[in-house]
């Protein structure tokens, strides 16, 4: 199938709420989770970058919804596939701090960029492995579905969770989704880079087909 190698990540764009969202013809991957759960750190970590998606140990930070550009090919045996794509990082739910109807806001443009992006190709929903989806999660996972999309969760933190424990964990996420077997969940750890390989395979699947 090939490997993804990125030659270089910019960040491109930065909406706020009042903001025109950009119409890119990238193939665009969403990120969605909430505040904390990890979301800046993936994003790093797929683009080999320490510090380009900010992270950082006070959730709730990031208000905008920020598009990278990302430069990058399929290596095959012999050829090289020229595969430029586009990372959205939405911003973070479910923080306390964030009036009501600031959040109402922000879930209204959050919706709104799921329902309207031509260029939108697949919502990666992090969710911490240790823990059982919130109602916002859900409501998150619902949305995206509303949208026509399938979205693959990535299950974040996976280092803090005994190798043992991987699959249940796993199962109480399926579960507290409502989903079944066909969800696919893959751990991931920003310290280990434990996932990160299954990742890249599927964004090289989602923007091939
Ligand atoms: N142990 C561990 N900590 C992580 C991991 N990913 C993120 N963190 C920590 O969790 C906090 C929030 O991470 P961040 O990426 O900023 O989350 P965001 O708010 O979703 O963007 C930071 O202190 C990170 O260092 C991980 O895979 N393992
Ligand atoms: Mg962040």
């Amino acid at each position: 199938m090939g490997q993804l190698v990125i030659r270089e990540a910019k960040l491109d764009t930065v909406c706020g709420i009042t903001s025109k969202l950009p119409e890119g013809d990238l193939p665009e991957i969403a990120f969605a989770g909430k505040s904390n759960v990890g979301k800046s750190s993936l994003i790093n970590a797929l683009m080999n970058r320490k510090d380009l998606a900010r992270t950082s140990s006070q959730p709730g930070k990031t208000r905008t919804v920020n598009f990278y550009k990302i430069n990058a090919f399929v290596k095959e045996e012999e050829e090289k596939r020229e595969c430029p794509l586009c990372f959205v990082d939405l911003p973070g739910y479910g923080y306390a701090k964030v009036s009501r109807s600031e959040s109402e806001k922000w879930g209204g443009m959050i919706e709104g960029y799921l329902n309207s992006s031509k260029a939108l190709r697949s919502v990666f929903l992090l969710l911490d492995l240790r823990h059982e989806p919130s109602a916002n999660d859900v409501q998150m996972y619902d949305w995206i579905r509303s949208a026509g999309i399938e979205p693959l969760i990535i299950a974040t933190k996976s280092d803090k969770v005994k190798r043992s424990q991987l699959s249940k964990q796993t199962v109480a996420i399926r579960k507290g989704l409502g989903a079944g077997a066909e969800l696919k969940v893959i751990p991931f750890s920003a310290l280990s880079k434990q996932g990160r390989d299954e990742i890249y395979r599927e964004i090289i699947r989602i923007v091939s087909t």
